[in-house]
């Protein structure tokens, strides 16, 4: 059995996927992606996962992109423990909290909120990537589809990080999506009932960075109790030691993609 997983450091979408594979126990191998330096938009990568984003497993030969269908697929092949409920009900409930987390705009809210050095390394990427997508469309034209759906993409991700008012408008889409959190909360101790499942693997790595983005006003001092015990619970978990914690970019990747960023070599 081999699990192998494309990877970035402080990715959103790989530590929902760390986290699952700690709450196992599994043994991993990482192949890390250096996302500051647009490694995920080369050939290679691409022709892994034509979306051109980390995280990407492969498991036995198999490839799976999407960490939404990585964390159901590991959750299927690896049981113990299981984290989907056995409750077809629960399991109904469990995929709409996945889901309502992965409708919400989590990459243009972290590109748009952060501020600082952070924040204008995150922009500036963006825009490379916009500059960078035709030129790598022309050199390898057997890429042209995967190219020209990312750059359609990026131009839109770009233009929405740029434009404050947008910004503003997914900010203000946080509080009632909390509000639905801590009203679950307040009844169960986890997101679908009395067991840790997927649903709250997943909602660590998101509310876990909204912290990080100073959001945490909306559950601190008493705003929401239930979600900032059950925050608690979860970052005192091995897991998020673990997947959260301890996953710094090794600082040759970090200087290699500030290099990339401001210098551009
Ligand atoms: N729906 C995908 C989204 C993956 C995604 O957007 N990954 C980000 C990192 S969290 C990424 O690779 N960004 C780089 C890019 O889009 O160029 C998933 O959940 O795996």
């Amino acid at each position: 059995m081999t699990l192998e997983l494309f990877d970035a450091s402080g990715s959103l979408c790989s530590q929902k996927v760390k986290l699952v594979l700690a709450e196992k126990n599994l043994e991993w191998k990482s192949h890390p992606i250096n996302l500051l330096t647009l490694e995920n938009l080369q050939p290679s990568y691409m022709r892994l996962n034509p979306k051109g984003v980390v995280p990407t497993l492969i498991h036995d030969g198999r490839v799976i992109t999407d960490s939404a269908a990585i964390v159901r697929y590991l959750d299927d092949q690896f049981p113990y423990p299981k984290l989907t409920p056995a409750e077809p009900k629960l399991q109904a409930k469990m995929n709409s909290w996945i889901d309502l987390q992965n409708r919400f705009s989590m990459r243009e809210l972290m590109y748009g909120n952060f501020r600082g050095i952070k924040g204008i390394v995150l922009r500036r990427s963006v825009q490379i990537k916009e500059r960078l997508l035709p030129q790598l469309m022309e050199i390898h034209p057997e890429l042209k589809k995967q190219y020209t759906a990312k750059l359609k993409d990026v131009r839109q991700w770009n233009s929405t990080i740029q434009n404050k008012k947008e910004i503003a408008n997914i900010n203000a889409k946080i509080e009632p999506m909390l509000g639905r959190l801590e009203e679950q909360l307040s009844q169960t101790h986890w997101l679908c009932g009395a067991t840790y499942s997927l649903a709250d693997a997943v909602w660590t790595a998101v509310l876990n960075r909204l912290d990080e983005l100073n959001f945490n006003y909306l559950w601190l001092d008493n705003t929401r109790p239930a979600l900032e015990s059950y925050l608690n619970r979860l970052k005192s978990r091995p897991s998020f030691r673990i997947a959260i914690e301890e996953d710094e970019i090794p600082l040759s990747m970090l200087i290699a993609g500030l290099r990339r960023i401001f210098l551009g070599i």
